[in-house]
């Protein structure tokens, strides 16, 4: 993982650019990941998504490096925050929907000792339901709680 991170870094310019992509009428900006401390198994992964197509979207899996990696969103219960596996996020026609902390969010799990640290990317392939698959990239940020983009 770590060198495969050193080789993507060099190649290109700097890390904490602005970066979306474009997927067809989808369009994928600013994807980032939750640094973590040396002992952390998982991660969280965010970003947003904006259908400017006339039909509905669905993101049905993320694939990245990890022993798991999943969709996750977050529901409250009694005052407490906990977080489910969802199957797939649907993005309707014409909006944006924002993964961020507090509420849908990459999983990014089984890190086992190597953690994500500032200024690494993280490679990630998105998997739409029909308009196919995307590679990305996710920055590594310092991610403070409830900090949105
Ligand atoms: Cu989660």
């Amino acid at each position: 993982m770590k060198t495969t991170i050193a080789l993507i870094l060099s190649l290109l310019p700097v890390a904490g650019f602005a970066h979306d992509y474009t997927l067809g009428d989808l369009k994928i900006a600013h994807p980032i990941a939750r640094e973590t401390t040396a002992t952390a198994m998982s991660s969280a992964g965010y970003l947003s998504i904006t259908n400017n197509g006339d039909t509905d979207a669905s993101l049905v899996e993320v694939r990245a490096d990890f022993p798991r990696v999943m969709i996750h969103d977050t529901k409250m219960e009694n005052d407490v925050a906990s977080m489910f596996h969802v199957d797939e996020i649907v993005i309707p026609a014409g909006e944006t929907v924002t993964f961020a902390p507090g509420g849908k969010h990459v999983m990014f799990m089984g890190l086992n000792g190597d953690p994500m640290e500032i200024g690494e990317q993280v490679p990630a392939t998105l998997v739409f339901k029909d308009a196919g698959e995307i590679d990305i990239m996710f920055n590594v940020e310092e991610i403070k709680a409830g900090h949105n983009h």
